[in-house]
């Protein structure tokens, strides 16, 4: 997720980008375009902006995340391809206002041949790491042994096979860092115009710390010396959880959004460090199983603060979606449906959000 921006039409409201898995290698990406008023009663379907025929097309081998890679504002789908075997490629699904199978058309950034990049052990996101304007592609790297790295892929404006090439910012050598515990999203959480990493790392028996990764303009593997900004030895279960970033109170910093089952948290961006520098609040019950819903963040409506975007998965091919309106000083707290699909139109469960 990109610093709150998830504007893919270009028309200053956020919108939810969504990946189709129709099965067989047919696929099509869906934007769910965000609007000014969210409590008129007027909903709004999601429309295709991309699609391919079967045996093409593979959502399964990818992982999607969101943000300006191109700098042209409009943000745009970033896709992490897995050809298997090591080999793995970057797509960029260039946001755009137009809509049809063909508008947002993928293009290639970088690939990796065979037996040299492994997708499956990355976590990605995305954010404007390096201050230069551009959203870049984050990726958490499993080595294996608790040995980790960040890679930095740059945004670029060029549109061709090589145009961005990643390089490490942090390494942590063996023993030191299980990327299987650690959730990664990216904003600009500690207000210095630098997307950063930020990363909810679970250490087992309920306790938990939130990670800050510095963003830095800096190509070297030790350019990152990440701090904590809240650590809690007993606080609550966390099973699971989805992490986004957007600044939903409105005061210039990302904040997390952690939506677990039943419930979302909030933690507000801090420049600060220690264990409790911030802390989790409540943001909103809303009884839904992580299962059934996907959450991402982004001023749906235009206020000038980061909304919640929750697609729920209500069973037998319904879905709806809900926006939970951010604010100053404090969310808002209650959600308003925005999309309602009839029955057998839409499954939730064969998507990818961004
Ligand atoms: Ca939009
Ligand atoms: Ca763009
Ligand atoms: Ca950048
Ligand atoms: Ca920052």
């Amino acid at each position: 997720m990109g610093a709150g921006s998830t504007d893919f039409n270009g028309d200053g409201f956020a919108d939810m980008s969504i990946l189709y898995d129709y099965g067989g290698g047919e696929a099509g990406l869906f934007v769910l375009p965000g609007k000014p008023v969210i409590d008129d009663g007027v909903t709004r379907s999601p429309y295709m902006v991309w699609s391919v025929p079967r045996g093409n097309f593979w959502p399964s081998a990818m992982k999607i995340t969101a943000g300006d890679f191109n700098g042209d504002g409009r943000s745009d789908v970033l896709a992490l391809y897995d050809y298997g075997g090591g080999e793995a490629g970057l797509f960029i699904y260039p946001g755009t206002s137009a809509q049809g199978s063909t508008a947002a058309e993928p293009y290639l950034v970088w690939s990796a041949p065979r037996g040299n990049f492994w997708p499956s052990v990355m976590k990605i996101t995305a954010g404007d790491f390096n201050g230069d304007g551009l959203s870049d592609l984050l990726a958490l790297y499993d080595y294996g042994r608790g040995e980790a790295g960040l890679f930095v892929f740059p945004g670029t404006t060029g549109r061709y096979q090589g145009a961005t090439s990643p390089y490490l910012v942090w390494h942590a050598p063996p023993g030191n860092f299980e990327v299987s515990r650690a959730t990664p999203a990216a904003g600009d959480f500690n207000g210095d115009g630098r997307a950063d990493l930020v990363v909810m790392y679970d250490y087992g028996n309920n306790e938990y710390a939130l990670w800050v990764m510095q963003g830095t303009t800096s190509r070297q593997p030790d350019s990152v010396n990440p701090y904590w900004c809240w650590h809690s030895a007993g606080w609550t279960s966390f099973p699971r959880y989805q992490l986004n970033t957007g600044d939903i109170n409105g005061d210039g910093r990302s904040d997390l959004v952690v939506a677990v089952d039943n419930a979302t948290w909030f933690l507000s961006g801090t420049a600060g460090s220690g264990d409790n520098a911030t802390w989790p609040g409540l943001y909103l019950t809303d009884g839904i199983s992580l299962n059934d819903k996907k959450i991402t963040v982004g001023d749906f409506n235009g206020n000038g603060a980061a909304d919640v975007i929750t697609l729920v998965d209500k069973g037998n091919g319904v879905a709806e979606a809900w926006v939970t309106p951010g604010g100053v000083p404090a969310p808002s707290r209650y959600k308003q449906r925005v999309w309602l699909s009839g029955s057998g139109q839409f499954w939730p469960s064969v998507t990818k959000v961004a």
